[in-house]
């Protein structure tokens, strides 16, 4: 009982805590991420919107840019997110940082748009720059960093866009689901709170 009340305060602590990104993809039918890197806190949610074309947010590793991280292992990827002109829906894909002391790399997997500079980067620090990372990624170049395992260690997980915790991947949903999993994500944990302090 008490273990569980003490869990409970806990769970709402983190829940109180944790912020959510939203991140815009292709705003205006640019290749672009905006903003262009956030710092971010384990539990924080890293929501991304999809508003043209056709893009993706892979993960990468700092030394290989425009390159889908294969080790230590697989890089997340939200998979091709189209977008029809004049869409009103947007497609929205997000997942939860795990650890913050590991910066986490991503770009646009459709050619030639990494190389254009569409990258984005969670935590990036004085070391591993976001902007030594899109130079990097603008060149094409090989990797002249030498940290590569330590800054590409898999640290995020993805989750569907609802607080239901379904499986990896892209859930579509409309413009208006950031409030409405707030909301949601809010009441489920009072939810658990209640339940817990019984
Ligand atoms: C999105 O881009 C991918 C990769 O180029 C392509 O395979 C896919 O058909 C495109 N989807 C649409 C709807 O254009
Ligand atoms: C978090 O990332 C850092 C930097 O890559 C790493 O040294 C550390 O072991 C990681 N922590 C966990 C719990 O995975
Ligand atoms: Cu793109």
């Amino acid at each position: 009982m008490r273990f569980f009340t003490a869990l409970a305060i806990a769970a709402s602590a983190a829940c109180a805590l944790a912020a959510e990104f939203t991140v815009l993809v292709g705003k205006d039918g640019g290749l672009t991420y905006e903003p262009t890197s956030v710092t971010a806190k384990v539990g924080d949610v890293i929501a991304f919107r999809f508003l043209s074309k056709n893009h993706t947010v892979t993960q990468s590793t700092f030394a290989n840019p425009c390159e889908k991280m294969t080790t230590p292992a697989q890089g997340i990827d939200s998979g091709f997110m189209p977008v029809a002109p004049g869409a009103t829906l947007f497609p929205q894909w997000s997942f939860t940082i795990n650890n913050a002391s590991a910066p986490l790399w991503f770009y646009c997997a459709q050619a030639p748009h990494c190389q254009r500079g569409m990258v984005f980067a969670i935590n990036p620090n004085a070391e591993k720059t976001f902007d030594a990372f899109k130079a990097n990624a603008a060149a094409g170049a090989a990797p002249s960093a030498s940290g590569v395992s330590s800054g590409a260690s898999p640290s995020a997980s993805t989750t569907s866009g609802t607080t239901s915790g379904t499986a990896a991947g892209a859930t579509p949903s409309n413009g208006a689901s950031t409030v409405g999993r707030n909301t949601a994500g809010i009441l489920l944990m009072v939810a658990l709170s209640f339940v817990f302090a019984l």
